[in-house]
């Protein structure tokens, strides 16, 4: 990524909650300015990036994850399926970057990896997906450094892992792992050399200053997460957050926002929970600063848009999709 050299002063790793907090309560004009000046500072304003998830291992999950539909802990419609064929996922692959797709995504309901045939067949998967001239990401749980090498080594691009929330609120959402499992993977990864795509979900429960505790420890990686997924909570029946109220589609933009400013560098995502709004709430999202977002009609297990409301939409709006880079 080419990050001015002069301007490094914006890329701060010391932000704070109270700092975080007075930005999110800017009249949201005010916000918006400032966010957009740093967008344009380093990335192309009517650029977005277009990934496409794929759900390589879905459900059975022994995490408790309470937002989550794939988890075993939690009555859902989601119906369990082993890890996928290397040529499946790689025929799915092919699909997305005919649909314009840059980034493809692999997601594993999985607590950890292990050794053995299947993380061998994920290793193939990433080698396949990169010489479509695609970027690979994937997001299977915790890793030990060798797994993070051995993926590395493969070609994978990026490692998606999200901190979800802050310190304070994990244990609400999540009892079957720690905080500092998450940030020891989140370390595994970067030591070996593969990007961090790292971000949080919206509307669990968690106070704002929740939401700006997590933008603090996202930021205070040096580098930044080169990606920060922020989702809104898909309220999945079954899953003990079913019945919590949605976010407001204000409160989205702004905290895309406070991501965008406090991590202007970065590709800040505008993932789960779009198929909920309308197309002017997530015209507001990009003018806080989202840069990327899933396309496809599905995410892992739950519906998304889909590739005809997303070319109208930014064809409305005037964005286009990145091209692909190599
Ligand atoms: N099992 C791995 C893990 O948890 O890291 C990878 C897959 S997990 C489904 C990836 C991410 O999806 C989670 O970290 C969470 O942020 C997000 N996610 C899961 N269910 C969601 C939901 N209902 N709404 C929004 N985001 C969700
Ligand atoms: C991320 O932050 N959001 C994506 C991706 N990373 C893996 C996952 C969203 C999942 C939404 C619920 C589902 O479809 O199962
Ligand atoms: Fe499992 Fe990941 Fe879902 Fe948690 S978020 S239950 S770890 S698939």
């Amino acid at each position: 990524m080419n990050i001015p050299q002069n301007d490094s002063s914006d890329l701060r790793h010391d932000w704070t909650v109270p700092e975080l907090r007075a930005l999110h309560e800017l009249p949201l004009n005010e916000l918006l300015y400032r966010a957009q000046t740093l967008h344009r500072r380093y990335h192309n304003p009517v650029e977005v990036q277009m990934c496409t998830l794929l759900s390589i291992k879905t459900g059975a999950c022994p995490e408790d994850c309470a937002y989550c539909p794939q988890s075993a802990h939690y009555e859902t419609n989601v119906e369990a399926e082993g890890l996928l064929d290397v040529v499946d996922v790689l025929d799915a692959a092919g699909r997305a970057r005919d649909h314009g797709a840059t980034r493809f995504c692999m997601g594993a309901a999985w607590r950890e990896v292990r050794d053995g045939t299947q993380f061998d067949a994920v290793l193939d998967m990433v080698r396949g997906v990169r010489a479509l001239g695609m970027e690979a990401c994937c997001t299977l749980g915790m890793l030990t450094d060798a797994q993070a090498e051995r993926l590395a080594e493969a070609g994978l691009t990026a490692y998606n892992h999200n901190l979800d929330t802050s310190p304070e609120f994990y244990g609400e959402i999540i009892s079957t792992r720690t905080y500092d499992d998450r940030l020891r993977t989140l370390r595994a990864v970067r030591n070996a050399g593969v990007t961090i795509c790292s971000g949080g979900i919206l509307g669990m429960g968690e106070s704002l200053d929740d939401r700006m505790g997590m933008l603090s420890v996202l930021a205070s990686h040096d580098p930044h997460p080169e990606s920060v997924p922020i989702n809104s909570l898909v309220r999945v029946p079954g899953t003990p957050l079913a019945d919590r109220p949605p976010v407001d589609p204000i409160e989205m933009a702004r905290m895309i926002a406070v991501a965008r400013i406090a991590m202007p560098a970065s590709m800040v995502r505008f993932a789960a929970g779009r198929a909920g709004l309308s197309q002017e709430a997530q015209a507001l999202c990009f003018m806080a600063g989202a840069n990327s977002i899933f396309t496809g009609d599905k995410l892992l297990t739950t519906p998304n848009p889909g590739d005809d409301h997303d070319r109208a939409l930014l064809g409305k709006v005037g964005m286009r999709p990145m091209a692909r880079v190599g």
